[in-house]
């Protein structure tokens, strides 16, 4: 498939570098974002030899939201059909067998910020702008931010920002943990191109497992999560497995030579 919206790159190691290009609209999300998105991670998923998505956005937005041109004459099941099309797709991002890191370049702004709460962390610009404006326009979050922010930075802190639609910097959001890292705009590029190699360079099943583990864990209980652990922990475990060349590898103090 060829994109009109994304611009896909994959290096050698693994990292896979997604663009949002409609920087004219500041990348809000329309239904070709969202088809192009799922194509992307039709290709991403299957193959094993990626180690990292990266999502960014060109220009001066990460993604400004829902692209609301689109949005203004819907009626009533087309407007929960467009909520439930995006929230599927972000589902996909957040359980992809990869880590998926959101790279913020600039406005997070409604169905930006939910996007990046589908990724696994966030590193912001500190140029970047987040927040929940839904109800400024008279709606509500539709693509499980409602679900999502108050699970990442609490209740209280999630409805003050969805119910008074203020718009916080990064500083503010590294505050709230809504961010893990807030750098320089000119560093974002290779800080996170830092971060995803040193993901790329550690045991590529573990970093798998364990992504899948903690966030399947989330949605079951303490008990069950652990059982899941320990069954996932062993797999790690016998003769050519990756668990035996990493601890190989440290007592005998070389780089592990991960298949
Ligand atoms: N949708 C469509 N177009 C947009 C959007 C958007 N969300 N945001 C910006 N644009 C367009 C502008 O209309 C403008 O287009 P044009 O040049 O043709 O007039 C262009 O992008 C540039 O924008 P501005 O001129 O406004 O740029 P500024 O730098 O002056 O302002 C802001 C930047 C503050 C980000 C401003 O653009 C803004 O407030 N944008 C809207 C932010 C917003 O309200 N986002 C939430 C949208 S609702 C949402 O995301 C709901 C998610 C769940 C939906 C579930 C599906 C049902």
């Amino acid at each position: 498939m060829t994109y009109q919206i994304l611009k896909t790159q994959i290096s050698e190691e693994g990292i896979a570098w997604l663009t949002i290009n409609r920087p004219q609209a500041l990348n809000a999300l329309n239904t070709a974002f969202f088809d192009e998105m799922n194509a992307v991670l039709d290709e991403l998923y299957p193959n094993p030899s990626i180690k990292v998505l990266v999502i960014t956005g060109e220009g001066k937005a990460f993604v400004a939201g829902a692209d609301i041109a689109e949005m203004v004459n819907k009626d009533q099941s087309e407007g929960q059909a467009f909520s439930e099309y995006g929230q599927q797709t972000f589902d996909r991002i957040e359980r992809a067998p990869f880590p998926v890191i959101a790279a913020i370049n600039g406005f997070a702004l409604g169905g930006g910020c939910e996007l990046a709460m589908s990724c696994d962390f966030r590193i912001a610009s500190s140029k970047a702008k987040f927040g929940q404006p839904e109800v400024n326009l008279g709606l509500i979050p539709g693509y499980a931010g409602t679900q999502r922010l108050s699970r990442l930075i609490g209740m209280a802190d999630a409805l003050y920002l969805l119910t008074t639609a203020e718009i916080i910097d990064a500083q503010e959001a590294l505050r709230l943990k809504l961010v893990q890292k807030v750098v320089e705009p000119e560093n974002l590029e290779s800080e996170v191109r830092k971060i995803a190699l040193s993901i790329a360079s550690k045991g590529p099943n573990a970093v798998r497992k364990v992504k899948s583990v903690t966030r399947k864990g989330f949605q079951i209980s303490f008990a069950q999560g652990s059982l899941l652990e320990a069954e996932q922990f062993g797999t790690l475990f016998g003769p050519g497995s990756e668990g035996e060349e990493g601890m190989k590898a440290f007592l005998e103090k070389r780089t592990p030579n991960w298949k």
